[in-house]
């Protein structure tokens, strides 16, 4: 698989029910207007970056829709809509299924009694990584691996720290051996087979960055992870995430990002 290589994006305007997201800090009201900025930065990023969007409507019934990453898993070849654990967010697969079909022929669904997150997916070269976590259930990622092998993909189940709300928000592949994380994530069980790069204990949430082509997108208020990556040689641009974190979210949320023959 080409782990890093994308030609195509799906991803969803903020609706303005956006700031009744799900969030854990109930004093972060996030901004409306600075979601909106931040999203359309993000989108400019991925087109610079030689990818072209489908740009869907806002969903005011789902204030979480804009994280697409959640409700589906992408692959060039096929597509997997998944259940979201959060109650609220549910209906976002229904809502994913139509634009998935404008681009993929083989889509594959979980049953009713499965959840899992898109944000607790981590593709690696050698398999498709799942973290069990309060959105992702064991159930879920089981069916989820037996999807995955009828496309010929092996998968990895690991646990989830519980602070932590997915897999993703603090782990990213830099490059085909290299992850980005912190040291909170290692009881998880998914550095094994990595080399490691550590974020500062007090910028976590750096690690959920997401490496396009040539570039690692990082939110930009994490200096000290940007110096770090810097150093090691790769080609960083920081993009700006204070509204849209206060969601609990990340960079990796808002694309579902494939290579499209
Ligand atoms: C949620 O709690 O579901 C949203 N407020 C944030 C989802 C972020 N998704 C992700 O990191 N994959």
């Amino acid at each position: 698989m080409h782990i890093f290589h994308f030609n195509r994006a799906i991803v969803r305007e903020p609706a303005h029910s956006v700031v009744d997201g799900l969030r854990s800090d109930q004093a972060a009201v996030p901004d409306y207007g600075g979601i909106v900025r931040e999203h359309a930065a993000y989108i400019a990023a991925l087109r610079a970056a030689g990818l072209a969007i489908d740009v869907l409507p806002p969903l005011e019934t789902y204030p979480d829709s804009m994280f697409v990453e959640d409700p589906a898993i992408v692959f060039p070849e096929a597509a997997i809509l998944l259940r979201p654990g959060a109650p609220s967010r549910l209906g976002e697969t229904d809502a994913m299924r139509g634009a998935l079909q404008r681009h993929f022929q083989t889509i594959l669904e979980l049953e009713s009694t499965q959840f899992v997150d898109g944000g607790d997916i981590l593709f690696t070269p050698d398999a498709v990584v799942i973290g069990l976590s309060t959105r992702t259930s064991a159930a879920g990622a089981e069916a989820l691996s037996a999807k995955l092998a009828s496309l010929g993909r092996a998968a990895r189940v690991v646990d989830v720290p519980q602070d932590m709300l997915h897999l993703k928000s603090s782990a990213a592949l830099l490059d085909e051996e290299t992850l980005l994380t912190s040291a909170r994530m290692k009881s998880s069980g998914l550095f094994a087979g990595f080399k490691t790069i550590l974020v500062p204990d007090d910028e976590s949430f750096a690690a959920n960055a997401i490496r396009i082509n040539d570039t690692v997108f990082i939110a930009d208020c994490y200096r000290r992870t940007l110096d770090l990556l810097t150093r090691e040689n790769f080609h960083v641009v920081p993009l700006p995430l204070t509204e849209v974190a206060k969601l609990d979210a990340g960079l990796s949320c808002m694309s579902l990002r494939w290579q499209a023959g």
